[in-house]
C-alpha cells in the first residue's frame, strides 16, 4: 500500500435496499464473498435487479459465527482486491440475509431452501462437501453424514441431506424448479453435485429422484479467483484501510474468472454484463483451471511447505520452484488439454505466474495442502493417466504426487510436527505408524482407492515413478530434489 503506483480505489455507492434474497449460497466462506457475491452485487449496482442472497453456513463453529457477525452488520462487508500496482475497495451489499441450522433451526433453513421465490442454491462447501468418492466422483454411500441422512431425511447434516430435504418440498408443493450451482473445484462440478444428489434421493424416494432429474437445472462451471483465508493481519489491514473492524471481510486478488454453461431452470442474474462468460460446454476451461492452476499450486504447496516456504509467493521467489512449476504447467498440464481456439495455454501459464508470485497476497502453502485426498485426482492424477495412455513423460506430476504422501507424514523437514486436516487422516497416520519414512508407504497410501484408481496404483512405472521422487525427498529433501529435477 505504502508504494506510489498502488492506488487505492473506493467504488460508487448505489442504493440496493431493494434487493430480495432469491439465491440461497450453501458456504458463505471468504471464495463465495470475494467472488460470485462480487458479480451479483456488480449487478445490483450498475443495472436494475433485484436478486440478491440468502447466505446458509450449515458446518463449524466459526461457520456460525461469522452468520451472526454478518447478521449484526446487515450483511454489508469489505472486499480489498489487490495485486502488487493497485488495489480496490468495495462494500459488498449482495447478501440480504445469513442463517445457520444452529441459530435458526434446521427446519427454518429446509423452508428457507423451499421458499417460493428462490430460483438458484448455489455451493463453495469445499470438495469434501459433496460426500463422493474423490477418484470416482460417485456419492459415497458409507459417508457418515450420508448414513446419518439416510435414516433422518427431515434432519439432515450434509449438504446434499439439505438440498434433497427442500427439493422434497418443492417437489411435493408443486413449487418452481430451481437451479443448483456448483462453484467448487471438482471435475464436472454441477454433473458431479448431480449424481450426488440425485443419488441420496434415489435411496429415499423413486419419484422425488425422478422430479429433480426432470426439473432440476445443475450448469457445470469453472471459478477462479485466488481469496486466501483471512489472518490478523489481514483483518487489521482492512482496519486500517475503513477505519474500524470488519469481522466478515475479505481479501483476494484483483483477477476473477467465472465460466458457466447456460441452462438456468427459473432465471438468473445478467451476470453475463459485469463479465461472466456463458458457453456450451465448460469441460475444456474447467480442466484447464484444475490442472494449469490447481495442480500447479498443489505442486507448490506441498513441496513449499516442506521446503519450509509460509506463503506460494515465497516459492515463488525461488527460481528453481518456478522454474519447475512453469515445466509442470507447459510439459505436463498442457498437453492433456483440448482447448477452443482462442485460448492460449502458453499465455495462461504465463499470467498464472504472475499470479502466484503476487506478494500482496499472502496464500500459505499449508492452505492450499489441506484436503489432499480430495484434490489430488483432479489436479495430477488425471493427467499422470492421460501420459501413461500416450507414453510421455509426467516426472514433475509424479513428484508432486510424491510430495503430498512426503507431507501427509504430519512431520516436516525440521522434523516439527504438521497438523494434516484431510477426511482421510487417520488412514494415513495408520500408515505412517507402521512404515515410518520407507517405501512400503507409498505402496500403502496408493492402495486407498478412494483416491488412486487401480489403473494408476497398479501399473509399475507408475508406482515406480512416484518412489523414485518419494526416496530423493527423503534423501535430498524438498530443496534439493526440486532442483535436481529440472
Ligand atoms: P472457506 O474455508 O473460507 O469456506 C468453506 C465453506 O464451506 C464454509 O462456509 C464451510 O462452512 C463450508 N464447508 C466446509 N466443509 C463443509 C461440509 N463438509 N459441508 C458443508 N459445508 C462445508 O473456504 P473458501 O476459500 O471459501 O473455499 C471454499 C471452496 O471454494 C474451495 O474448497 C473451492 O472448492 C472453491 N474455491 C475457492 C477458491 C479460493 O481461492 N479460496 C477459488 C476457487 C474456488
Ligand atoms: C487452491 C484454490 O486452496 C486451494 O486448493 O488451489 O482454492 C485456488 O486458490 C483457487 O482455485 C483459485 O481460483
Amino acid at each position: 500500500m505504502s508504494s506510489s503506483k498502488n492506488k487505492l480505489r473506493n467504488t460508487a455507492r448505489r442504493n440496493t435496499s431493494q434487493v430480495t434474497s432469491q439465491m440461497i449460497h450453501l458456504g458463505c466462506g471468504a471464495f463465495h464473498r470475494a467472488h460470485q457475491a462480487l458479480y451479483t452485487h456488480l449487478v445490483l449496482e450498475k443495472f436494475q435487479s433485484n436478486w440478491g442472497y440468502c447466505e446458509i453456513n450449515l458446518m463449524s463453529e466459526r461457520g456460525a459465527i461469522l452468520i451472526n457477525q454478518l447478521n449484526e452488520q446487515h450483511c454489508n462487508y469489505t472486499l480489498l482486491e489487490k495485486d502488487e500496482e493497485k488495489s480496490t475497495l468495495r462494500t459488498i451489499k449482495a447478501i440480504k440475509q445469513a442463517m445457520h441450522p444452529r441459530i435458526d433451526g434446521i427446519n427454518a433453513i429446509i423452508e428457507k431452501m423451499a421458499a417460493p421465490e428462490i430460483a438458484i442454491i448455489s455451493l463453495t462447501v469445499t470438495e469434501k462437501g459433496y460426500c463422493i468418492s474423490p477418484s470416482t466422483d460417485k456419492l459415497d454411500l458409507a459417508n457418515p453424514f450420508i448414513q446419518h441422512d439416510l435414516t433422518n431425511p427431515m434432519e439432515p447434516q450434509s449438504v446434499l441431506g439439505y438440498i434433497v430435504a427442500a427439493l422434497r418440498l418443492r417437489f411435493q408443493r408443486n413449487l418452481p424448479p430451481v437451479t443448483i450451482l456448483s462453484c467448487d473445484n471438482i471435475r464436472n462440478n454441477g454433473e458431479t453435485a448431480r449424481q450426488a444428489i440425485i443419488g441420496l434421493a434415489i435411496q429415499q424416494d423413486n419419484q422425488l429422484a425422478q422430479w429433480i432429474e426432470k426439473n432440476i437445472t445443475f450448469p457445470n462451471t469453472m471459478v477462479d479467483r485466488i481469496v486466501p483465508a483471512m489472518t490478523e493481519s489481514s483483518y487489521a489491514e482492512i482496519k486500517q484501510l475503513i477505519g474500524k473492524d470488519d469481522p466478515c471481510a475479505v481479501i483476494s486478488e484483483s483477477f476473477s474468472q467465472w465460466v458457466i454453461e447456460d441452462c438456468f431452470a427459473n432465471g438468473r442474474p445478467d451476470w453475463q454484463r459485469v463479465g461472466v462468460q456463458f458457453v456450451p460446454d465448460v469441460a475444456p476451461y474447467e480442466m484447464m483451471k484444475l490442472r494449469m492452476l490447481n495442480g500447479s499450486h498443489s505442486f507448490l504447496a506441498y513441496l513449499g511447505h516442506l521446503a519450509g516456504y509460509e506463503f506460494i509467493s515465497d516459492t515463488m521467489q525461488n527460481p528453481d520452484f518456478s522454474q519447475a512449476v512453469h515445466k509442470l504447467m507447459l510439459h505436463e498440464q498442457a498437453p492433456t488439454l483440448t482447448m477452443p481456439n482462442n485460448i492460449n495455454l502458453r499465455k495462461y501459464a504465463q499470467d498464472l505466474l504472475k499470479r502466484f508470485s503476487n506478494r500482496a497476497i499472502k496464500h500459505k502453502t499449508a492452505q492450499i495442502a489441506i484436503d489432499g485426498s480430495q484434490k489430488l485426482p483432479q489436479r495430477l492424477l488425471d493427467s499422470i493417466m492421460w501420459h501413461q495412455q500416450q507414453g510421455s513423460d509426467y516426472t514433475l506430476l509424479a513428484l508432486g504426487v510424491a510430495a503430498w504422501m512426503k507431507y501427509v507424514s504430519g512431520v516436516n523437514e525440521q522434523g516439527n510436527p504438521v497438523s494434516i486436516q484431510d477426511p482421510l487422516r487417520n488412514e494415513f497416520a495408520e500408515i505412517y505408524q507402521k512404515y515410518g519414512f520407507s517405501l512400503e508407504t507409498v505402496d500403502n497410501l496408493l492402495k486407498i482407492g478412494a483416491i488412486f484408481p487401480p489403473q494408476l496404483s497398479r501399473n509399475h512405472q507408475v508406482v515406480t515413478k512416484i518412489k523414485a521422487a518419494y526416496q530423493q525427498l527423503i534423501v535430498l529433501g524438498a530443496q534439493k530434489t526440486v532442483k535436481y529435477y529440472l
